[in-house]
């Protein structure tokens, strides 16, 4: 039986992690696609020549021709330019909404059963026009943002708990920037959910907002000490997280930027939602019901992915 085929589109310090990860795990065979010449090929010799120590067997290769990525099972997209110190993630709007433009119609011709992983910023909106140029069925096309910052709020979690990471489960949802939500109510140590924990005194509610601040600035931070790009090891290790969970059929129950029509009051956008991830892509969108002010922070985060949406709209207007 063949391996699954994994096309990695754009292979910087994301697409260089992701390939190694996608190899060392055995997922498939890798092609990295990128425009900047050599770049692709030679991450991908060298990640193939740690084959041998670490003992995978998976073909590892690098192309500038879409017509390489022909019947990829997954696409994961990190094409596109990284935040420096300073910007936004929606300062990256103009450049990168060109981008997913020229990469949504190589998918579409080259690999268009391809389950479609979004990584580009900003992503709510980028995952939304990537789908849009490339046509694919809504389910097959999402973003990865929940599942980092979960991690993330996890990571935070079990270090003020000292409790092992695994034993914490989290819970952020909305579009993936400042107005991000992670929810304190769904997310737990062993099924305590944390409000709980605050009434047990394992922390006080003043440290628990400011993890959930941490949370929404988490990416700030990465790229206030890297100085020159963004987060990329975390990030490829939560893609991989979904890519692996559509090629193995798993039923994840993980937080993306999946297409919303229906479920949570939404009426077709692209937003952070929980959701169910096997080999029908996004198979289900979760249904939460929340509170007044959980919905409250939720209804703002979706005014800021629509009004980001809006401002796509009014830079190409082959977009409706
Ligand atoms: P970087 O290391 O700059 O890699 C981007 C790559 O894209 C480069 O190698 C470019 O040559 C390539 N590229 C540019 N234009 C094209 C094109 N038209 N076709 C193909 N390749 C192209 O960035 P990175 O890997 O650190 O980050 C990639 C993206 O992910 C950025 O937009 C980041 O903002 C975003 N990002 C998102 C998250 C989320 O949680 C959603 C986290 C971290 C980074």
């Amino acid at each position: 039986m063949a391996r699954p085929k994994i096309a990695l589109i754009g292979a910087g310090n994301i697409g260089g992690t992701l390939a190694h990860l996608a190899a060392v795990k055995e997922l498939g065979d890798v092609v990295m696609f990128d425009i900047a010449d050599g770049l692709p090929q030679g991450k991908a010799l060298d990640i193939a020549e740690s084959g041998p120590s670490e003992g995978f067997d998976a073909n590892m290769s690098g192309t500038s021709d879409y017509a390489d990525i022909a019947g990829a099972d997954v696409c994961i997209v990190t094409a596109g330019v990284a935040r420096k110190p300073g910007m936004s993630r929606d300062d990256l709007l103009g450049i990168n909404l060109k981008v997913m433009k020229s990469v949504g119609e190589g998918i579409a011709a080259h690999a268009p059963n391809a389950f479609v992983i979004c990584i580009t910023n900003p992503l709510d909106a980028m995952v939304w026009a990537l789908r849009e140029f490339s046509g694919l069925p809504h389910n097959m096309v999402c973003g990865m943002a929940g599942v980092l910052d979960s991690a993330r709020f996890r990571h935070f979690l079990a270090d003020e708990f000292d409790v092992s990471m695994r034993d914490v489960t989290a819970f952020v949802l909305g579009g993936h920037g400042d107005t991000m939500v992670p929810l304190a109510r769904y997310s737990t140590v062993a099924g305590i959910p944390l409000p709980d924990l605050v009434d047990m005194g394992w922390t006080t509610q003043d440290k628990l907002d400011a993890i959930i601040q941490r949370t929404r600035d988490g990416g700030a931070e990465i790229v206030g000490l890297l100085k020159t790009g963004s987060a990329f090891y975390a990030p490829a290790t939560s893609a991989i997280e979904m890519a692996e969970a559509f090629l193995k059929d798993q039923k994840r129950v993980l937080p993306c930027a999946a297409y919303v029509d229906g479920a949570l009051g939404l009426n077709g956008m692209y937003v952070g939602v929980p959701t169910v991830i096997g080999k029908g892509g996004v198979e289900r969108v979760v249904d939460i019901k929340m509170n007044k002010d959980e919905q409250s922070m939720f209804d703002s985060s979706v005014a800021a992915v629509k009004g980001l949406v809006d401002a796509c709209k009014g830079i190409d207007s082959s977009l409706t």
